[in-house]
């Protein structure tokens, strides 16, 4: 078993929950504290170490470094495209206060942190940016506080890494899809729903439009591209903003194609909202070719392969 002691901060939301699960396969349960604004119910709260946590509190954020003196720190606790559109005052605070408050830790001496691992998303990609092919460097102009908040961050994790040496790994994440924890505040979340519909047996009302593509990727294959980009050797990560990361592409008619070979009675009806400007400013189709250069990913599930597993793992819970 390797020896880390890792802390996972927003260890309850839709990545965490899984991301949690895992990292205490592999360091072991007492070696990974999960933590978060607030208690809740299953595994992450009762298979380890739980401590709530609002890393906005700088006192409780110093006594959870004193208690534990982490190695590893994930630091997934954000507010997402939608929700952060809705609150951005705090969407900024959260969302850049909570960076710098780990990143200021990482960099003093005697913490003993020695890697930190931070979420961005395609987000921080803007209306011109190519949305085809959207490549690892081009135009950056996100219109969203979230895509903001994750360019600037991007931005801060290369300066601490080249003025203090601190070592952070990041993917710019497409829409994430899974059957183990809820999405919370994404634009992409209508991609998880889908499918809890259609074993309910009920219609899913879509609230971006047919045609909206957007870049997503299989919650087994984001787990695994998290682990390799942060276990992979210091040397390798020769981009110290955030990886562009790809899986699929595919817009609500073909998720909903793909769901009716097992099911060929479920619809899909089209009732647009805000989020469906916030999903046109964003790419369609992204190039993660510097990530398989740099530290060998390559995806796993495609949407056919993902939709098979998605409705046998539901059908089970
Ligand atoms: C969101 N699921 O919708 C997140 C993600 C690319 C989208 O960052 O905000």
């Amino acid at each position: 078993m390797i020896k880390e002691t890792v802390l996972v901060i927003g260890a309850s939301g839709q990545l965490g929950t899984e991301l949690v699960e895992t990292l205490r396969g592999i360091y072991g349960e007492s070696n990974v504290i999960a933590s978060d604004i607030r208690k809740g119910e299953g595994a992450v709260f009762e298979n380890g170490p739980f401590e709530v946590l609002d890393i906005l509190d700088t006192v409780r954020w110093r006594e959870i470094l004193t208690k534990y003196k982490p190695t590893h720190i994930y630091h997934l606790a954000a507010l997402l495209s939608a929700t952060a559109e809705v609150n951005p005052e705090y969407a900024w605070k959260l969302n850049m206060d909570g960076l710098f408050h780990v990143l200021d830790a990482a960099k003093e001496e005697g913490t003993g942190i020695k890697r930190v691992y931070w979420p961005s998303s395609i987000a921080a990609f803007g209306p011109n940016t190519p949305r085809r092919n959207t490549p690892q460097y081009g135009p950056m102009d996100p219109t969203t506080v979230y895509g903001i908040t994750k360019y600037t961050g991007e931005l801060y994790i290369q300066y601490y890494k080249n003025r203090y040496g601190v070592d952070t790994r990041s993917l710019r994440y497409p829409g994430l899809i899974g059957y183990k924890s809820a999405p919370g505040g994404g634009t992409t979340d209508y991609a998880v729903q889908i499918y809890h519909d259609a074993l309910a047996g009920v219609e899913h009302e879509c609230f971006l439009k047919e045609g909206t593509v957007l870049p997503m990727l299989y919650m087994p294959d984001a787990i695994r591209a998290t682990l390799e980009v942060m276990h992979a050797q210091e040397e390798k990560i020769n981009m110290r903003m955030s990886y562009n990361l790809a899986g699929m592409s595919f817009g609500p008619e073909e998720i909903t194609q793909s769901i009716q070979k097992h099911l060929p009675d479920f619809k899909t009806i089209y009732k647009p909202d805000y989020r469906q400007a916030i999903a046109e400013s964003w790419p369609a189709v992204i190039d993660d070719s510097l990530a398989n250069d740099h530290w060998g990913w390559k995806p796993e599930f495609d949407l056919d392969s993902m939709t098979t597993d998605m409705l046998l793992n539901l059908k089970k819970l």
